[in-house]
């Protein structure tokens, strides 16, 4: 639309990208990957990128989300960020699928503004554990987290190699100097356990006797308190492994009191838990 304005003065008056923008922030969703696989445990191993772009002339504030439907968890379900304008944020996000999940078809829906996007997932078989390790696909917390690279989750992998330290297969606290810290495994269902395998760091850039843990305790739930089941100090080797007599119990945690470093770090590659 042309529009004259006094002195003959010809300005071209169609909407403006400006106004249309403080209004409608122009947001553009993407993936790295067209579907995603998960298994049903509680700890993710696989994921996305989230790419969210703002697509238009102005910076703006934003938020994007991740809905998931029951069967599936998410690691984030909101992504708030300013965002230059063009430019694209690239956001990894984990997923999987609750306990008992059945096998199937399912969908992450994310949306952005007007921007929609539908993300399939495929659930897939809850994953055999011949091993008989009760830790091994169990719900695993921490007292704390060195993340993105140490997560709790890291030491219930079933990769005990220490050479891989560092690509999230081992769990580090995240409360440089203060102990205790602990590492938790809890039970779907109570399970009989009578012994408890802690690998700590040991690889030949990180040995043990200076890395490792040094001293922990390792204790059972018994009707919500923790019951002390076995005690290790001054310990120098990568792998422990303690026998008590077996227990019906929920959870086993390893209440780490300090490392050979001195008063730093946790450092757990991989816990494990036994009937005996
Ligand atoms: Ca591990």
């Amino acid at each position: 639309m042309w529009t004259v304005v006094a002195g003959g003065l010809v300005l071209l008056a169609s909407s403006t990208p400006a106004t249309a923008e403080r209004t409608r922030p122009q947001l553009a969703l993407s993936t790295d990957v067209s579907t995603v696989e998960v298994l049903p445990q509680p700890c993710p191993r696989s994921g996305f990128e989230l790419r969210f772009k703002n697509a238009g002339a102005r910076a703006v504030y934003a938020d994007a989300f991740v809905d998931a439907p029951d069967e599936l968890r998410v690691s984030r379900e909101v992504v708030t960020s300013y965002l230059p304008a063009g430019y694209e944020l690239k956001i990894r996000v984990q997923v999987t699928a609750v306990v008992g999940t059945a096998p199937g078809e399912y969908a992450l829906a994310l949306r952005a503004g007007d921007a929609r996007l539908s993300l399939p997932v495929t659930v897939l078989p809850a994953p055999e554990n011949p091993t008989g390790n009760l830790a091994r696909f169990a719900t695993v917390v921490a007292s704390s987290e060195h993340l993105p690279v140490y997560p709790a989750c890291g030491a219930t992998d079933g990769d005990r190699d220490s050479a891989h330290w560092a690509t999230t297969t081992g769990w580090n606290d995240g409360t440089r100097g203060l102990f205790p810290d602990w590492l938790q495994v809890s039970f779907a269902t109570e399970e009989t356990v009578g012994r408890v395998d802690l690998y700590t760091l040991n690889s030949t850039r990180y040995p043990a006797a200076r890395y490792g843990l040094r001293d922990w305790d390792v204790q059972v739930d018994s009707g919500g308190q923790w019951v002390t089941v076995a005690q290790v100090r001054g310990n120098t080797a990568g792998l422990v492994s303690t026998a008590f007599p077996p227990v019906l119990t929920k959870a086993v945690r390893v209440l780490a009191l300090a490392s050979n470093e001195g008063l730093t770090y946790s450092r757990v590659v991989e816990l494990e838990a036994y009937p005996g």
